[in-house]
């Protein structure tokens, strides 16, 4: 790296190799950059001009909404853009407190998995659906890395609505994406795992890892209508590391392109085992033609086991189907499927322009970022310039497949996205700056530093066929002094940059929740005008809602077990009252909110209960369980401040010790006794 700085102090202007030493500083943790220098720094930055260029004024929209990866925190956070008000948090492989999500007990098979019950992960990757490459909408697909799986979020409700476990995977990073028209949603796996191909990953001695790895990518087909995922066949993969994935458009629409790194297969110290080589590949994978071979007859099949979790329309409850099988295809027996295109050491990002011709690698450890052409690799593998193979996979010749290099981009490359005006950014890590660069001769043209440490930027479609070349976001790692301190931790960030002109202007820093890796944006009018406002109660299927005060219930069933279907409306619950629950009992609150009006929702909490309150749209049931420990009387309460007698909208539940004769009673108002035990 030593070499490379001070190649880089020559070429690069002041300010950026400022930052890159103040980010160098901060990344070893001795912190020699003073409040003062970036405070200044600020000031320059900030002009009232940036002031007004994100000012949203009161009861005004944002133009964008933004989809911020929460990392491993496993949400997803809206935001408005340019304003950077956060709106939303939506959780995904995560349990939340705010609306009962993976507490509640129509939530809770969401985040069922092979593993049992998993409340959280690593989310990296939010992908919008798109329609001819174009960023439509509907859903936000996301991934899940650690146990790994993909989720798909409906936009018109900004809910999960669907958890795809994915077999033979472990880390699944380089996920997840979605082809032009959400044909396929693809997702690679970053650790390579031992196949033994009758019963998926297996118990293998670790220093098989040559002879016994292999690495995935998933091909999951969606539900043109609905959106559904099915998980339709992997390919096994050369034991690589695999990570990250992008796919072409246009000419290279068929195409997808996978970075990897330890071609080496090193199985420990990968710090210096997958370093060895100079070069390690761009895979380039023909979806359109592996699907093709999937579907005449060359997949096999082998056993596997893994959780399909969806959350259903009409009844709002999960469901989860274990699937047993899952059909793969070998590359070494599907000529013209995958190409290995070398590319330097360990790279990170790879990113295909809008025109479909370019394919970005940044290499993190590389002093320049290689641009491959894809008519050059159409060329080179009809002229078969290969340089060997790998694993039966044809090796194309470097030179055969090169566009050009960016010379002397910055430090430490890592992602690149585009404006759709022939210009590429490129995030620099180490040199803590975006650095931009023109497509038609592979200059660098502007550099703007950024606070510090830089992973992902996102350019709202910048990443598909039509960029909406507005704005830039780029997301950072680090933090120190750009806000008020918060003990050890402190917020990580995004920072908002305008790209309209020549030039880049930093005009706003907003926090994120947890750590944002990757984004999307979308103008607010192809999502806004399809929202929600609330469930039609006459559609509501679930099976234990009640519709009308008067059907409200509690029954206990079998020895111990109370069914209380109850409803909700400003501002009482109904039962308010419920006596004849005893000790050993499991209580079950169905409650409907039976409200059909635009954003009152009601909560529902009960004293002691082990897992949170529940927040029930208008319209819909949700499920709290509940089980008392002790007698007692108990309070239960609307937990969200729904009217002026939000505070009276509130009641009792009395448990009695266990055998005891107090017959099941509930009210509101008047008393009212239960019918005799139902016969369930
Ligand atoms: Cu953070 Cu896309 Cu997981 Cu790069 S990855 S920063
Ligand atoms: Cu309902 Cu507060």
């Amino acid at each position: 790296m030593e070499t490379l700085i001070t190649k880089f102090r020559k070429a690069a202007p002041k300010a950026a190799l400022l930052m890159a030493v103040a980010a160098g500083a901060a990344l070893q943790g001795c912190s020699q950059i003073g409040a003062g220098d970036s405070a200044s720094a600020t000031a320059t930055a900030l002009s009232s001009d940036a002031a007004s260029a994100v000012y949203v004024a009161p009861g005004k929209h944002d133009e964008l909404y933004s989809f911020l990866s929460g990392g491993f925190n496993g949400q997803v956070s809206v935001y408005g853009l340019p304003s950077g008000r956060l709106l939303k948090i939506i959780p995904v492989f995560t349990q939340h407190g705010e609306n009962g999500y993976g507490y509640s007990e129509e939530s809770k098979a969401m985040l069922q998995t092979s593993h049992g019950f998993v409340p959280w992960d690593d989310l990296h990757h939010p992908k919008l659906s798109r329609t001819d490459g174009q960023t439509d909408g509907r859903w936000l697909f996301v991934n899940g890395n650690n146990t790994p799986r993909v989720a798909r979020i409906d936009l018109t409700t900004f809910e999960t609505v669907e958890i795809m476990e994915i077999p033979n995977s472990a880390g699944n990073h380089c996920s997840p994406y979605p082809t032009n028209n959400n044909e396929y949603v693809i997702a690679g796996t970053r650790f390579s795992v031992p196949l033994d191909m009758k019963g998926g990953t297996s118990d293998i001695a670790l220093d098989k890892y040559n002879e016994e790895f292999r690495g995935s990518i998933s091909f999951i087909k969606v539900d043109p209508e609905k959106g559904d995922m099915d998980l339709d066949f992997q390919i096994l993969v050369p034991g690589f590391d695999y990570d990250l994935a992008n796919g072409g458009k246009g000419p290279s629409e068929d195409w997808v392109f996978f970075t990897t790194y330890n071609s080496e297969k090193a199985g420990t110290l990968k710090e210096v085992g997958a370093s060895q080589n100079d070069k390690d590949y761009l895979a380039a994978i023909n979806w359109k033609l592996a699907a093709k071979y999937a579907k005449e007859g060359k997949a096999r099949e082998m056993p596997a086991n893994y959780y399909h979790n969806k959350m259903d329309k009409d009844t709002h409850m999960a469901k989860s189907t274990v699937k047993k099988k899952v059909r793969y295809l070998l590359p070494e027996e599907c000529p013209g499927m995958m190409y290995l295109l070398p590319a330097p050491k360990s790279p990170h990002g790879i990113d295909v322009d809008p025109t479909g011709e370019h394919m970005v690698v940044s290499g993190k450890l590389a002093s320049s970022i290689p641009v491959f052409s894809f008519s050059k690799m159409q060329n080179a593998i009809k002229n078969k310039q290969f340089d060997g193979e790998k694993n039966g996979i044809p090796v194309l010749k470097y030179e055969s497949v090169l566009a050009a290099e960016v010379k002397e981009p910055g430090l430490g490359p890592l992602h690149t996205e585009f404006d759709g005006k022939g210009n590429a950014y490129t995030s620099m890590f180490v040199s803590s700056e975006v650095v931009k660069w023109k497509l038609s001769d592979f200059t660098v043209v502007d550099r703007i530093p950024v606070y510090y440490s830089v992973g992902h930027l996102m350019i709202p479609g910048g990443d598909t066929k039509e960029p909406h070349g507005k704005y830039l976001v780029a997301m950072n790692k680090i933090t120190k002094d750009r806000y008020l301190p918060t003990g050890p931790e402190l917020a990580h960030s995004a920072q908002l940059i305008d790209i309209s002109g020549e030039k880049m202007k930093l005009l706003l820093d907003f926090p994120t929740v947890a750590e944002p890796h990757y984004a999307q944006a979308i103008v607010a009018d192809k999502v806004a005008p399809k929202s929600v406002k609330f469930h039609k109660l006459d559609e509501n299927k679930h099976p234990h809602a009640v519709k009308k005060e008067s059907e409200a219930s509690v029954t206990r069933e079998g020895k111990n077990k109370i069914r209380v279907k109850m409803t909700a409306i400003r501002s009482h619950m109904t039962p308010d009252n419920i006596e004849g629950v005893q000790v050993g009992d499991t209580v079950y609150f169905h409650v409907t909110n039976l409200e059909q009006d635009w954003d009152v929702p009601h909560g529902f909490a009960v004293m002691g209960a082990n897992n949170a309150e529940t927040l029930i749209m208008p319209g819909a049931t949700q499920t709290l369980k509940w089980v008392p420990k002790k007698a007692g009387v108990y309070p239960f309460y609307c937990t969200d401040f729904c009217s002026a007698l939000h505070q009276e909208m509130q009641g009792y539940i009395r448990v009695s010790p266990k055998g005891s004769n107090v017959p099941i009673t509930y009210s509101t108002g008047k008393k009212k006794t239960a019918p005799v035990a139902s016969a369930k």
